[in-house]
């Protein structure tokens, strides 16, 4: 079935059916959105969910008497409706005082004062249940050469992860970090660009356990790279911990199009193998309805996403079921690569004792074996295609 319910999971950011459609060429195009009534309009389309920035939900300096009514009228809404918080951000990148960035602004005070405004929207994140954290670093980077010592400033990063991660185990929240790559935009060059990069820098920081992943269909796409391939490997290291969909056409500014817009064949790749992973965090949507679009149209943005969603989740379970791609996944030899290279029990003495492996190997008749990729390829295509 096309129709999404809860149990699929699918979430949505107050910021993205939100986006008013101001871009740097032109004001907004849209009324700003009553969160209240996201939350209404996410339920009834069959969403599960709903995540913020602190600054979607309470407007940036608010009074306390203000954020507590706000607060209040918005877990009301969520009690009537059903929906779940399972995420929740800080904005560090509107305000004029991170336009250097947040956590690792050159000035100090702006960084301190990041980690205060992240901390405190981390209570309101637990309060409301969510598990995960996410931290998009848009404005942590450079725009030239010396504005920025990287290698200082990445030391400013972890210690901000590490200063959070303190926060969390101190007051015992059950809440993990989700790093958030990308590789540009706003800023001319992003820190930890990408998956790889996020990767490795995680290793460094005091508590690696509690920092993974949220990567982006179209930041990865936006530096070139394979988006089901940097998934593969962020599950691979058990660092998926959030996602969040949209589609993307190559390298150009971020387009944030609806989940399956774009680059159709790698979502194809994209809900295979999610759905054939151990995730089971939500489907989470981080679009941007063109602002060419009324009010109906950016509902029927979001009721986009969940039904491309779930119409590849069909085709990707028929493709898997199908006799014919089975046959085609064994004529590439997926089962063997799925063999260890070295036998049971095999020693390097004995790989380095087996002359079939080398001495007597026939590379010349090994070299004229097909791969058969392409007599598989097509069968996706088919699949996709409905044909
Ligand atoms: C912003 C950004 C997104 C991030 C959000 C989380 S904010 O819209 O473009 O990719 O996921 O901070
Ligand atoms: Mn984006
Ligand atoms: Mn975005
Ligand atoms: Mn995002």
């Amino acid at each position: 079935t096309l129709t999404p319910s809860p149990a699929d999971k699918f979430t949505f950011g107050l910021w993205t059916v939100g986006w008013q459609g101001r871009d740097p060429f032109g004001d907004a195009t849209r009324q700003a959105l009553d969160p209240v009534e996201t939350v209404h309009k996410l339920a009834e389309l069959g969403a599960y969910g709903v995540t913020f920035h602190d600054d979607d939900l309470i407007p940036f300096g608010s009074n306390d008497a203000d954020r507590t009514a706000t607060i209040e009228r918005f877990k009301a809404a969520l009690a009537e409706t059903g929906l779940v918080v399972p995420m929740a951000t800080t904005n560090l990148f509107t305000h004029p005082v991170f336009k250097d960035g947040g956590f690792t602004s050159n000035d100090r005070d702006v960084r301190r004062y990041a980690l205060r405004k992240t901390m405190r929207n981390i209570d309101l994140a637990a309060e409301l249940g969510a598990e995960t954290y996410v931290a998009w670093g848009g404005r942590e980077g450079a725009e030239s050469g010396g504005a920025k010592d990287v290698r200082i400033a990445l030391d400013r990063f972890k210690e901000a992860f590490d200063v959070l991660g303190e926060y969390v185990v101190e007051k015992g929240y059950n809440l993990r970090f989700a790093i958030e790559p990308k590789p540009n935009e706003p800023r001319g060059d992003i820190l930890l660009p990408t998956v790889g990069h996020a990767l490795a820098f995680i290793n460094s920081l005091e508590r690696p356990d509690m920092v993974g992943l949220n990567p982006e269909v179209g930041h990865e796409q936006m530096a070139g790279l394979n988006f089901p391939h940097g998934i593969a490997q962020a599950l691979w290291h058990g660092k998926l911990f959030h996602i969040d969909l949209n589609g993307q056409t190559g390298i150009k500014y971020d387009q944030d199009l609806r989940f399956g817009a774009g680059d159709l064949r790698s979502a194809f790749w994209l809900v295979d193998l999610l759905e054939n992973s151990d995730y089971q965090g939500p489907r989470h949507f981080d679009f941007k309805p063109p602002r060419t679009e009324d009010y109906s149209g950016v509902w029927a943005s979001a009721a986009g996403c969940m039904r491309n969603y779930l119409a590849l989740k069909e085709k990707a379970k028929a493709f898997r079921e199908d006799p014919a791609v089975q046959e085609a996944l064994r004529a590439s030899r997926l089962h063997e690569l799925a063999q260890s290279t070295l036998g049971e029990g095999e020693k390097l003495a004995d790989l380095l004792a087996d002359r079939s492996a080398f001495e007597d190997f026939d590379v010349e008749a090994a070299a004229q074996r097909g791969m058969a990729f392409e007599q598989l390829d097509q069968l996706a295509m088919d699949h996709l295609l409905g044909i």
